[in-house]
């Protein structure tokens, strides 16, 4: 019988892989696992909304209704901010950042990044959704207030990232840059458990995953690319499988398991495409380069892109390593003026 494996006892565990670690990590990455378990429970209920009550109603006690982003970025700000282990915090729901100034949060090392509700516009139709976060250690001094520049940091610098999917079984998935481990929430008792230890994404896959819709506005060397996993030959397992579920998260989260490629590009319209780089490529690309793949603009790595700006756009190309890199090399000759 194997023994079951805590989210937080793991946590604890690997706590000795930070010298001189005082489990201000460890508590923080607790606090935002007990947020992610009452999203879970919020968003499980989400098609019963109109029993409970739709957006803006108040139900039987008497709580306005909100929307499940709204909530699951209250939830998130409140147990990291009453957690004490951050000195501020963003999202993608708040234009600003917030720098909590009781004293603990003044205190305290860390500054977090979010998106609470990553695709909430497939609750309606019950498609996976997913939490997203990225954790930096601050940059301004201990016991001063929180500034932009603790949040403005290369992706490189993170020390802590994760996902949570909200799927046919809800899992939360973390790296401190120590490899990739997944826990999964077992219901009955309310723990997220070890379930996906050391993750690793396979070198190459056999699935693309693009909204096609924007092809025609794409690069010539994306839309090369989309037609190469299209063509037949059996040498290099042609044509690969397209898949697209329209969450980020969901999307990830397969080709992180079953190998693939995860693409959302710029167009005319959209040069710098459509994801943010602070709280979904960053995070998403810790993980998965912790996992031996790949996450780049097309070009270069996004975690080596110094940000200007909370809530900036970027190109994502991110998955098995040998799919982003034959990407690379057909925007390399197609897209690249030639000097
Ligand atoms: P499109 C959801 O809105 C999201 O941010 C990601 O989760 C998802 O991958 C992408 O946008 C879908 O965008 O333009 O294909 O509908």
């Amino acid at each position: 019988m194997s023994s079951i494996v805590t989210l937080s006892e793991f946590i604890m565990e690997r706590q000795d892989d930070f010298p001189f670690a005082s489990g201000d990590l460890s508590r923080l990455l607790t606090d935002i696992g007990v947020a992610s378990k009452i999203i879970n429970h919020k968003v499980n209920k989400a098609g019963l909304q109109d029993i409970l009550g739709a957006v803006g109603t108040t139900n039987v006690q008497g709580e306005t209704q909100m929307k499940l982003d709204v909530f699951s970025d209250h939830a998130l700000l409140n147990a990291v901010r009453w957690g004490g282990q951050v000195c501020g915090a963003a999202s993608e729901e708040n234009e600003r950042y917030f720098a909590f100034d009781a004293e603990v949060n003044r205190k305290a090392k860390y500054v977090l990044l979010f998106d609470p509700l990553d695709g909430s516009s497939n609750i309606d139709v019950n498609v996976s959704i997913g939490t997203i976060f990225s954790i930096f250690r601050r940059t301004s001094s201990v016991g001063d207030l929180a500034n932009i520049n603790d949040f403005l940091q290369k992706g490189d610098e993170q020390v802590a990232a994760g996902y949570v999917i909200y799927g046919s079984s809800t899992m939360l998935v973390y790296t401190t840059g120590h490899g990739v481990n997944g826990f999964t929430l077992e219901p009955s008792i309310g723990e997220f458990c070890l379930s996906h230890k050391n993750m690793t994404i396979p070198e190459d896959g056999k699935i693309y995953s693009v909204n096609e819709g924007n092809l025609l506005s794409s690069s010539k060397g994306v839309q090369e690319y989309i037609n190469w996993c299209k063509q037949s030959d059996k040498k290099t397992n042609r044509p690969y499988t397209a898949r697209y579920i329209g969450s980020l998260v969901a999307d990830v989260h397969r080709n992180l398991i079953k190998g693939g490629i995860y693409m959302y590009p710029g167009t005319k319209s959209a040069p710098n495409g459509k994801l943010r780089l602070m709280y979904e490529a960053n995070p998403l690309a810790f993980i998965v380069e912790q996992a031996g793949g790949m996450a780049t603009d097309g070009k270069r790595r996004v975690m080596e892109m110094q940000p200007t700006d909370l809530h900036q756009r970027v190109p994502l190309f991110i998955g098995s390593k040998k799919m982003v890199e034959k990407v690379h090399a057909l925007i390399e000759e197609l897209d690249t003026e030639k000097a």
